[in-house]
């Protein structure tokens, strides 16, 4: 079916009457200016489908457990041993029914895309599963039942803290050498969608050796590669510690980071990272949601996009899945520190919910692999507003992108997948099924 807008934002700029072509799961015409034809799908305003570029599905179900003290100096590493605890529990049927929910939600979000940073590999004693790949598989029959596009990010985990530390027991199911690693990710890859895209995720500067990402990186042969990157200052200190350097100026120094790579947190970062981020083409991968929830930190978003450094936006720990919060919180933190308002609206766009949904749907293209944007011969990832939202009254344009950021409160109408509509009114067309699925795997894990 095609369809047709009273508004859209295409790739180049806002367009009224918009219809869009679809064939094949692609956009195959863009007609600016015209009525619909008998047949179309009519709705109120297009945006483009944001990727979500970083992910970790299974933590949707602890999400609200780990808010409550547990020592006086709760902090990331005591949240941190809290989700290994959980991490135990999670069979293969619980990591798919979680992330079933979790990637409906996205897409209810207005996210069509994920970058999932999977690490949950072997069963939770650390032996290997019959298929190495069970849990990958799983990952993809989730982002299959709910419709979402998967960019997996198979993850290399071998140590426990800088310099090759032993890994901790808690830590079993993670673990792969390199050889292995690689036989992982080929036949993780055979088990994708065909549009679906692998990539590699060495897990951070902690859980690997120098030596080991040198032999891995050509794992990724051509595809994305994530890493985490410097979350928390203790996280700075110790490689500091270990090699004299902090983490991204390591990074830049040892390995050639290229425009394929997405730097997760790269939270504490001096000048000389920033500018070295945004020369090598990497994407910054922030999580404003998690990272306020863990008490990470804040990365300095208005300097690195001022020299022209991209971005993306993940949902991370999915403690809350919303795509305009993480834009709206980006912002906040910013407003928050500097005392200003509209810090990171640009110089060509001066809305800054625009101006950040853009940056993320540009970024978060690079990040995942794949072409973003509303224009011919692109993915058809489309999500429409809710005309019903008052917060949309007499809005045009950019306007309509900042009141969804910073003002509404149930913007997202329709999503549009590959060309499939998974979700209309706000609600996934499966809830109610990956709901009760869900449901069930928590009952398991609880009981
Ligand atoms: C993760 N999450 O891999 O799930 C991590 C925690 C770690 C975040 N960094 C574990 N937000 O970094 O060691
Ligand atoms: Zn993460």
């Amino acid at each position: 079916m095609n369809l047709w807008f009273e508004s859209a934002l295409l790739e180049d700029g806002w367009a009224d009457r918009v219809r869009l072509v679809l064939a094949d799961g692609r956009i195959a015409a863009v007609e600016a200016g015209v009525d619909p034809v008998v047949g179309d799908d009519r709705h109120f305003v297009a945006l483009p489908g944001l990727p979500n570029v970083h992910s970790h599905a299974f933590q949707r179900a602890m999400a609200g457990l780990a808010e409550a003290r547990g020592r006086t100096d709760d902090d990331f590493w005591s949240w941190r041993d809290l989700m290994y605890r959980f991490v135990g529990r999670i069979g293969p049927e619980e990591c798919e029914a979680i992330a079933a929910l979790a990637y409906a939600e996205m897409l209810e979000a207005g996210f069509t895309r994920v970058g999932e940073f999977h690490y949950l590999h072997h069963a939770p004693d650390g032996s290997r599963y019959d298929d190495v790949a069970e849990m990958s598989g799983r990952i993809a029959a989730a982002a299959d039942a709910a419709g979402i596009g998967l960019t997996l990010l198979p993850v290399f985990y071998a140590h426990g803290g800088f310099g090759g530390q032993p890994a901790g027991a808690a830590q079993g199911r993670f673990l792969n050498d390199v050889d292995g690693f690689a036989a992982l990710v080929e036949r993780a890859a055979s088990k994708l969608a065909p549009d679906g895209v692998i990539g590699i995720a060495p897990h951070s500067l902690r859980a690997v050796t120098p030596e080991e990402l040198r032999e891995l990186l050509p794992v990724a042969n051509g595809g994305p590669v994530h890493i985490h990157i410097a979350e928390q200052i203790k996280e700075v200190a110790d490689c500091v510690a270990w090699s004299g350097k902090r983490p991204v100026r390591w990074l830049l120094d040892e390995v050639s980071v290229d425009a394929r790579w997405t730097l997760v947190h790269a939270t504490h970062v001096e000048p000389d990272e920033v500018a070295g981020i945004v020369a090598s083409g990497a994407v910054a991968g922030l999580c404003p949601i998690t990272e306020a929830n863990l008490g990470d930190g804040l990365f300095p978003a208005a300097e690195f996009m001022a020299l022209g450094g991209m971005i993306g936006v993940g949902s991370d720990s999915n403690v809350r899945i919303d795509a305009a919060e993480e834009l709206r919180l980006l912002e906040y933190g910013q407003r928050l520190t500097r005392g200003a308002r509209n810090v990171l609206a640009g110089e060509d766009r001066a809305a800054t919910g625009a101006r950040l949904f853009a940056a993320a749907v540009a970024g978060g293209g690079r990040s995942l692999g794949v072409e973003t944007g509303l224009a011919v011969g692109r993915p058809a990832d489309i999500v429409s507003l809710d005309r019903t939202d008052p917060a949309f009254a007499e809005r045009k344009g950019d306007a309509l992108i900042d009141s969804w950021v910073f003002a509404s409160r149930r913007a997202v109408d329709c999503v549009w997948r590959g060309g499939v509509k998974q979700a209309e009114g706000g609600r996934h067309r499966d809830r109610d099924a990956i709901e009760a699925r869900y449901r069930a795997a928590l009952a398991r894990l609880t009981a």
